[in-house]
């Protein structure tokens, strides 16, 4: 951090009494960012495991205190609370933060605070939200930002924290922060440069209560926005957010559509992305961006990323080139509709990043027909829309995790003739197990797809590591097929 000794004075919080709950990459983080600005900070985690020792001992290095295996208990004197975004609004420790009239905010809250202490002007923030699709469309919208030649970077939920990189040094010029409901709302004061909701779904409504609630979290993306409110055209409920947000005179809405983009729109014509909200002729033009197959892969959904990425894009004054650019150097993460291998005539495809249904669904869509690996933590999901809507298509069906019982429910009112595995385990071995029953299921030409609906965390440290057991398991069985 730059700025010398005078920066922890103007932050406001050298010789704050400050708590952060959570010991994980924010709470980590934010402990090291409060500690180095002078901050007192204690850290308090209700697990007491080896990582979280491992980094209360590095933590205790800066200054830091770490109470392990107590979530629950303020410690005395707390002035402020930061939270990491997985913690539950109706925690023990938020009731008696309240009962001392003790303010408690997140991460991202702490670094929109922050911005501006390494650099005269603080780097804007264009912001993406929606249930699925985000971290993909921040990562585009970094590559566009780096293709116009700004200093950029895509942090927040994505895995990168928000704080590091507002304090870097050098500063960015301007961030590509994705932004999870959770994180919105302990995040109170934020006001984006431009903000987007890709769309709307259940999810997470074991956290927020009710959809209503996850619904206005993901609304605050707009809020204070100066330039462009990005919705989704073909999602009504995106654009009511917009609707709803207050924002800084002269912000335009700006939608994105898979068709032909009316006024203020972005969209697609004869195979060209096409933007007719950022052009000055905008009522009789539209201005070339780039072509669909500049999109990787060309799906409709990621098509629909790379809209609302070039949308914030162009709010933020990048030229067309810069967005075709970009897009083209844009290479799509692992576990997101990742094919693995095709053995024996069956292509095993890894969606492991399917954490919910809605994206379960878009991905089950592509296949046809499909042996599906399912289960995990539902998180208060249901699924019956989904497993209706792919019944035609589905081959079989494997079923894993705590919450496995919901998916065979609708399966049985949905689906009665489609034939169901239900491993009944929830250890990482399952994993290999489901591949083999899938394969037995599978006949030639078919697609097993491990896009579970449902969260990782019963079984897995994170969906990464679920889609690498899966891609291993799927590999022991393409070497057992060499040697046959
Ligand atoms: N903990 C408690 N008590 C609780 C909850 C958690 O003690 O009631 C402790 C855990 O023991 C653990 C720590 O808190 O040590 C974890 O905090 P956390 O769950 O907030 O996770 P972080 O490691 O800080 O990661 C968070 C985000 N995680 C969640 O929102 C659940 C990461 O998003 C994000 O990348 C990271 O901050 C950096 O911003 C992950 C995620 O799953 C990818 N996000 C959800 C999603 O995308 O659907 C919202």
């Amino acid at each position: 951090m730059s700025g010398g000794s005078a920066v922890p004075a103007r932050s406001g919080f050298a010789g704050r009494r400050i708590t952060v709950a959570g010991l994980g990459v924010s709470g980590e983080s934010a402990a090291r960012a409060l500690a180095g600005l002078g901050a007192e900070v204690t850290v308090v985690d209700g697990g007491d495991g080896e990582r979280q020792r491992t980094t209360a001992a590095e933590l205790a290095a800066a200054g830091v205190e770490t109470r392990l295996g107590d979530g629950a208990t303020l410690p005395k004197g707390t002035e402020l609370v930061v939270t990491s975004p997985g913690w539950r609004p109706d925690s023990p420790l938020f009731a008696a933060a309240a009962a001392n009239s003790v303010e408690v905010v997140g991460d991202v809250e702490i670094a929109w605070r922050l911005r501006g202490l390494n650099g005269e002007r603080p780097a804007p923030w264009l912001a993406v939200t929606g249930t699925n699709g985000k971290t993909t469309t921040v990562r585009m919208l970094a590559a566009v930002l780096e293709a116009a030649g700004l200093r950029t970077a895509a942090v927040g939920n994505i895995g990168d924290p928000i704080i590091d990189a507002v304090l870097a040094d050098p500063p960015y010029d301007v961030l590509a922060v994705e932004l999870s409901s959770y994180q919105l709302h302990w995040a109170p004061s934020v006001r984006p440069h431009s903000g987007a909701v890709l769309n709307l779904a259940p999810d997470h409504l074991d956290w927020h209560g009710s959809m209503a609630a996850y619904a206005a979290a993901k609304g605050r993306v707009y809020e204070g926005n100066e330039v462009a409110c990005v919705y989704n055209a073909a999602d009504p409920a995106t654009e009511a957010l917009v609707r709803e947000a207050d924002v800084v005179a002269g912000c335009r809405a700006v939608g994105f559509t898979l068709g032909t983009p009316g006024l203020s729109q972005l969209g697609v014509v004869d195979g060209i992305l096409a933007d007719r909200a950022f052009v000055p002729d905008r009522r009789e033009q539209a201005q070339e961006l780039a072509e669909i197959t500049d999109v990787d892969p060309p799906a409709p959904h990621n098509i629909a990323n790379a809209l609302a990425a070039a949308a914030l894009a162009r709010a933020y004054g990048v030229p067309p080139h810069a967005v075709r650019d970009g897009l083209r150097a844009f290479r799509p993460d692992p576990h997101r509709v990742e094919r693995v291998a095709e053995v024996g005539g069956v292509t095993y495809v890894d969606d492991s990043k399917a954490t919910n249904p809605h994206a379960a669904a878009a991905s089950l869509a592509a296949y046809d027909p499909v042996v599906w690996i399912a289960g995990g933590l539902a998180k208060g999901a249901t699924f019956d829309d989904l497993v209706a809507t792919a019944a035609g298509r589905l081959r079989g069906v494997v079923l894993i995790g705590a919450d496995r019982g919901l998916i065979a429910e609708a399966l049985t009112r949905h689906a009665p003739d489609v034939p169901v595995v239900d491993l009944d385990r929830t250890d990482t071995g399952a994993m290999a197990a489901a591949v083999r029953e899938a394969t037995r299921l599978a006949r030639p030409g078919d697609t097993v797809l491990m896009a579970p609906a449902c969260a990782s965390m019963d079984m897995f440290t994170n969906y990464n590591v679920r889609g690498d057991v899966f891609a291993a398991a799927v590999h022991v069985l393409a070497a057992g097929q060499d040697e046959q």
